[in-house]
């Protein structure tokens, strides 16, 4: 039986000290993927909204299925959707931020969220320079640490898991780059996954190759496009699932939202992804 859920000892030891630091900070800004802004939400914000004011950063704008996205953005509170790369809506987190500035001092602020959602980087276009690790791929930020910027003192911290996440609950993050692949029983094992659900939610457009609905299938087509072979000329699955997940997670196939709001349609009519309540149920 693989692991399905991931929870190295720096994601508990970062998580004691974000909920240890709270009392010093103004406001929480919980960064989530816009492709899938349910399932990528922080199991820190359980706790820390209750106490402390939130703002919202949906990453990865430019990657997401618009639409969609600006259901996600009517529906969530305090939401603000960002390119970060290109830094657009970088003014509006800012403003919104600094609304929370007291007087006297600068504004503490911690950024939270699960790992690889763009929590350094976010860091980093509000400070103005690159002082946080920033890598593409789930885990580079390990410990909890303070920057100083202006009047503003942010607070970086590792991506957190939740350790009681339901079997399968972290498929749909393996398919962003927000979990391992290892841990959902491998690459094969999570671009199997990935074809079912495009296929099951209508969005079976996506897909590098024709499929008539059968995972395996469609895996061994795109193994041979991107010559996956081994000797004897057989598909390398691993590799191929490899490949298609990092196409996929880095919007080289194109962009897509996952999930929309609870109970809603996507504005096309489409039913073409889950409602967030049924996100987790989908393996
Ligand atoms: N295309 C695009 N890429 C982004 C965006 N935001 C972040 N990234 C990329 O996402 C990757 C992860 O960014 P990080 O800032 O390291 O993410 P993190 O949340 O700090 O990750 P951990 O420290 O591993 O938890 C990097 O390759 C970023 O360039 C965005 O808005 N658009
Ligand atoms: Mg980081």
């Amino acid at each position: 039986m693989p692991r399905t859920v991931w929870y190295p000892g720096h994601m508990a030891k970062g998580s004691r000290k974000i909920r240890e630091l709270s009392d010093r900070l103004d406001v929480v800004v919980e960064v989530r993927d816009s492709r899938a802004p349910a399932s990528t939400s922080s199991p820190l914000m359980k706790s820390l909204a209750k106490i402390k004011p939130v703002i919202r950063v949906l990453s990865r704008k430019d990657l997401a299925d618009p639409e969609k996205l600006s259901l996600w953005l009517d529906s969530l509170k305090f939401s603000h959707a960002a390119d970060l790369r290109k830094r657009e809506g970088l003014p509006q987190i800012r403003r919104a931020i600094m609304k929370f500035k007291p007087p006297h001092r600068e504004v503490r602020f911690a950024v939270v969220g699960i790992p690889n959602v763009g929590k350094s980087l976010l860091l980093n276009m509000l400070a103005g320079k690159s002082s946080a690790n920033v890598g593409n791929i789930p885990g580079v930020t390990k410990s909890v640490s303070w920057y100083r910027s202006g009047d503003m003192l942010i607070v970086d911290s590792p991506g957190i898991l939740d350790p009681h996440a339901e079997p399968g609950a972290h498929m749909m993050l393996s398919w962003l780059g927000c979990a391992k692949a290892e841990v959902v029983g491998g690459w094969e094992n999570a671009a199997l996954s990935l074809v079912k659900f495009l296929t099951r939610s209508g969005m079976a457009g996506i897909l590098p190759v024709d499929t008539d609905g059968n995972p395996e299938a469609a895996l061994e087509l795109m193994g041979r496009k991107w010559g996956c072979l081994v000797s004897g000329g057989k598909v390398n699955t691993e590799l191929a699932g490899r490949k298609f997940i990092e196409a996929f997670s880095s919007g080289r196939l194109g962009r897509f939202c996952l999930e929309i709001p609870g109970g809603e349609r996507a504005a096309d009519g489409s039913a073409g992804c889950f409602r967030d309540d049924e996100a987790a149920s989908f393996v």
